[in-house]
């Protein structure tokens, strides 16, 4: 009988590289991760899924999700967002934990199906916003939460891309609602909202109250292959103000269309007592400016008793993107075998959905919203 955990995975693509890489890897940097058999992956394309099996290092294909949930002991459902709640559900109804991309669902509701499935399930559920597992991240939450910053005043994040300036730029099922839900609010704004909750909720609180304005800047696109355009049914770009229960002032944006941008999330934090700021595109750093210093000094956030560094190289041997899904994959493999927590779990994503919501609910009706 191995007691190596079973991992089936749904989606091949962008994310089932990121997370078989992370898989792969977790042997030889996390010796001390429970054993993993990567047993089968799923998708549509066979000729495609044979390929990705083989370079992933997957036992098996399978072209349905039905025909895995039941057979294995860890599901990574990385499929497009309308993909994400009833495998995820089945596959917990079915005793198995779930790791699921963000962000949780297109849509509130399924947002809450998934949530109250995690409540009901004996497995772990997951929610991949790996940004929470960049080291320098670690750091400015033990910063804040050191109270080194003191009161927190200005919450501010912003996720810059440029790959949809091009008018011409193929169709995908992320410009879609049915398919995505929304936009650049659910792909980037989730990964900034879940961080500023990750980071400040404890000394702020929540969001009470939020106001949001959604754009479509190009409203159809090329479909490859097909002589044919599709409409472009969700934001190109959002932008929010927020006031948290302390009163702190957040404001956060994302845009596909921000030229010269290519993945530049940044969070910057003002407290009574100081500041902080960190960019996605300089992750190993955080700026910062504590105590009587004159102005932000650049943290090189890589030394062995930093959070993960300790697992990878010497001090100064900068990490990259693809170590936050490694990071991720060694806690939430560790909780399932451990019987332990993770974060963020399914509690996390929903709430996340439900800012998402109440962004999308301003935009709608010109107003404030609140979520007190
Ligand atoms: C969008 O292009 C995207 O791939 C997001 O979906 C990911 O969550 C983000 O990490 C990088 O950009």
């Amino acid at each position: 009988m191995t007691d190596k955990l079973s991992v089936g995975v749904l989606g091949y693509r962008f994310m089932g590289k990121a997370h078989s890489n992370a898989l792969a890897r977790l042997p030889m940097f996390f010796p001390d991760a429970p054993d993993v058999e990567r047993s089968v992956i799923v998708g549509r394309d066979e000729e495609a899924l044979s390929d990705a099996a083989e370079r992933f290092g997957f036992e098996s294909t399978a072209t349905d999700w039905r025909d895995v949930v039941d057979d294995v002991d860890v599901f990574y459902n990385l499929g497009p967002n309308h993909l994400h709640a009833e495998p995820s559900i089945a596959a917990l109804e079915a005793g198995a934990s779930v790791f699921c991309e963000k962000p949780l669902a297109p849509t509130l509701d399924e947002a809450e199906a998934m949530r109250d499935a995690a409540r009901a399930a004996d497995g772990v559920a997951g929610c991949a916003f790996n940004y929470r597992f960049v080291p320098a991240i670690r750091y400015a939450k033990r910063l804040i939460e050191s109270g080194e910053l003191g009161e927190i005043r200005h919450v501010r994040g912003r996720y810059l891309q440029d790959w949809l300036v091009d008018a011409d730029a193929p169709w995908t099922w992320r410009m879609d609602e049915d398919a995505a839900g929304s936009g650049a609010l659910g792909d980037l704004g989730a990964h900034t909202i879940d961080l500023v909750r990750f980071l400040v909720s404890d000394r702020a609180g929540d969001i009470d109250r939020i106001s949001g304005h959604l754009q479509t800047f190009v409203d159809e696109r090329p479909v490859p292959g097909e002589d044919e355009y599709r409409p472009v049914t969700v934001d190109d770009a959002y932008t929010a103000q927020a006031e948290f229960e302390n009163g702190a002032v957040g404001s956060f944006e994302a845009s596909r269309f921000a030229d010269g941008h290519k993945n530049d999330h940044t969070i910057e934090i003002h407290g009574s007592e100081g500041s902080l700021q960190f960019s996605l595109e300089r992750l190993n750093e955080l700026e910062v400016k504590t105590g009587d210093a004159r102005g932000y000094e650049t943290v090189l956030v890589t030394d062995e008793d930093d959070p993960y560094l300790d697992h990878w190289w010497p001090p100064g041997h900068v990490l990259g993107w693809e170590h936050t899904f490694v990071h991720e994959n060694y806690e939430f493999l560790s909780a399932v075998a451990g019987g332990g927590d993770f974060s963020p779990s399914f509690e996390d994503g929903y709430e996340v959905q439900s800012i998402l919501d109440a962004i999308e609910r301003s935009d709608e009706a010109g107003e404030w919203v609140s979520l007190g």
